[in-house]
């Protein structure tokens, strides 16, 4: 029986490729595919002997470097549950996630060790090490007394390889729960039909704390044996120069709209480049239109979610037709129903429903929840609304959900409006997106403030000591009342209209 750990499907490539190199840093530090599979077996002994089982958790809030991915893969290979945390996340939202998780232990940057050492106390951690992109921290001193890599553990493809936090509408985030066979299902489909090989170098600019850089750039790279040029972030003079050294990029619609907004941005950037793949958020059409007049790429743009990993694609091979998602990949089912889960017909707007191999085993102790978002007859409801074209293309429409999608950030609104309503001098408010050239969309606050003075600035700031930064509202506005419907709802239509030249 083939072992269903992932981490066994990345280690046969592994194998294959042992001297090619793996990643190059922009700062020019390269891993061989030999190297990053030592790398891993000694983190997997490293945490086992630290006395991590199969199945514990370990939350991971680190900077992206070679160590970070050299943890995330000894997880998948030693069998522990990998939780990745964006190291955005500040003490209010930390504690939560340590408290529901409850890793084994937790890795953080030693300059958040004094907040997290708390934190962890108070979750029942049992162990807290520090990781800093310079090699140094307590993870990596324990590293140095390991003598033997662990072997990769045997498990079964549905044992859980991952949990990663989506917050949701209620603002109480939702551990998913994503199996060895779900990333390596996806993984596969996407090699294929991004034709992935041993020849391309991917431009690897996003976090590793999302399902976009982690498992989707890195699902191709490992099981294709590509390389990557490793960049910490999305720098634009860094991309700018990374580009000739790559046949592939992935990013969200702000990387690309970042690329266009720099005039030396032309054919010749992108002269060794194959393919360019966007996703995590809506790619406008004028996005589209405008980098294939710039440089004659018709960007693909695909379509997934933290619950399904990808769901759509644009094709490789055949026509990329802008504004949409493309078509259901291999093994991926995709429907449109109405508020009966009963299919609608071909070109109406419905119910985005997904049911495949790619489809997470649920919420993490929500069994309840869980059993809210799937259908009698196994479909996902995403919580998108859509449409498919009568030849099989799929369009997102809408959220049925309350979320702004900020830079490729998902954000809940009810997260941001909990905190601001607790403020002095606020009433009550409603958090909205409002389109912003760099973004996509920016988060905005309408408060209906009470008897004492507050302003702007004062909420913001409070804001920012409680959330991530990247959460808080680009801009909070006043009004003496929310439009409600009715049934009482506030009606955050007319808002988004009255305020869309907001954070333009
Ligand atoms: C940073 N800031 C943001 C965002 N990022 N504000 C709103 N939305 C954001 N996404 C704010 C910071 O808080 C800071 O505010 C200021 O911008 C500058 O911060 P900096 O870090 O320098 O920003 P940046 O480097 O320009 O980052 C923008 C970015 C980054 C490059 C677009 O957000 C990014 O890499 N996004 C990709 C996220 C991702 O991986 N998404 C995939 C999720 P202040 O100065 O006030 O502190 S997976 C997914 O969605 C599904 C599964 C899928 O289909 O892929």
């Amino acid at each position: 029986m083939a072992n269903g750990n992932l981490y066994a499907h990345f280690q046969t490539v592994f194998h294959q490729h042992g001297d090619k190199v793996a990643l190059t840093t922009a700062a020019g530090e390269s891993l061989s595919y030999a190297e990053l599979d030592r790398a891993a077996g000694q983190m997997a002994a490293c945490l086992a002997g630290l006395g991590v089982a199969v199945g514990d958790r370990v939350s991971v809030q680190v900077a992206k470097s070679t160590q970070a991915l050299a943890l995330y893969l000894g997880c998948l290979r030693g069998g522990f549950v990998f939780h990745p945390l964006n190291t955005g996340y500040k003490q209010h939202e930390l504690a939560y996630f340590l408290g529901n998780a409850e890793p084994a232990l937790m890795v953080c940057d030693s300059a958040d060790h004094a907040i997290l050492a708390p934190l962890c106390a108070e979750a029942k951690v049992k162990t807290l090490l520090t990781l800093d992109t310079d090699g140094s921290g307590s993870l990596s001193d324990a590293l140095a007394s390991v003598t033997e890599p662990l072997p990769t553990v045997e498990l079964d493809g549905d044992a859980l390889a991952a949990l990663l936090y989506s917050s949701g509408t209620t603002g109480t985030p939702k551990g998913i729960m994503l199996s060895h066979e779900n990333l390596r299902s996806n993984a596969a489909s996407l090699v294929e039909g991004w034709g992935f090989t041993e020849r391309d170098v991917l431009l690897h600019a996003l976090p590793i704390f999302h399902v976009h850089g982690l498992f989707v750039a890195l699902g191709c790279v490992f099981l294709s044996g590509a390389s990557m040029r490793w960049l910490a972030g999305f720098n634009l003079d860094e991309v700018m120069a990374e580009l000739p050294r790559a046949t592939a990029m992935m990013g969200v619609p702000t990387y690309y709209t970042r690329l266009l907004g720099n005039p030396a941005f032309g054919r010749d950037s992108v002269a060794t480049i194959r393919l360019f793949i966007s996703g995590s958020a809506p790619l406008l059409l004028e996005t589209f239109e405008e980098f294939e007049l710039r440089t004659g790429h018709r960007i693909l743009e695909r379509y997934g979610m933290t619950e399904t990993n990808m769901n759509t694609s644009n094709p490789l091979h055949g026509e990329r037709r802008g504004g949409t998602v493309g078509l259901p990949l291999p093994g991926v089912e995709v429907r449109i129903t109405d508020e009966s889960d009963q299919p609608l017909a071909v070109g109406e707007i419905g119910n985005l429903q997904v049911r495949g191999d790619n489809v997470f085993k649920g919420y993490w102790k929500m069994p309840e929840k869980t059993a809210e978002d799937f259908t009698a007859d196994g479909f996902f409801n995403t919580g998108d609304k859509g449409q498919i074209s009568a030849d099989g293309y799929v369009s997102i429409v809408g959220r049925a959900k309350d979320m702004v999608i900020s830079g490729g950030l998902n954000i809940y609104p009810k997260e941001i409006e909990l905190v601001v309503d607790e403020l002095p001098g606020v009433s009550e408010s409603a958090v909205i997106g409002v389109p912003h050239a760099d973004f996509g969309e920016a988060v905005v606050a309408v408060v209906v403030g009470s008897a004492e003075a507050t302003d702007e600035a004062t909420i913001i700031a409070a804001l920012k000591a409680q959330i991530s930064a990247f959460k808080v509202p680009k801009r909070v506005v006043f009004v003496d009342q929310l439009p409600r419907n009715t049934m009482g709802k506030v009606q955050k239509n007319l808002l988004r209209e009255q305020f869309a030249s907001l954070a333009s």
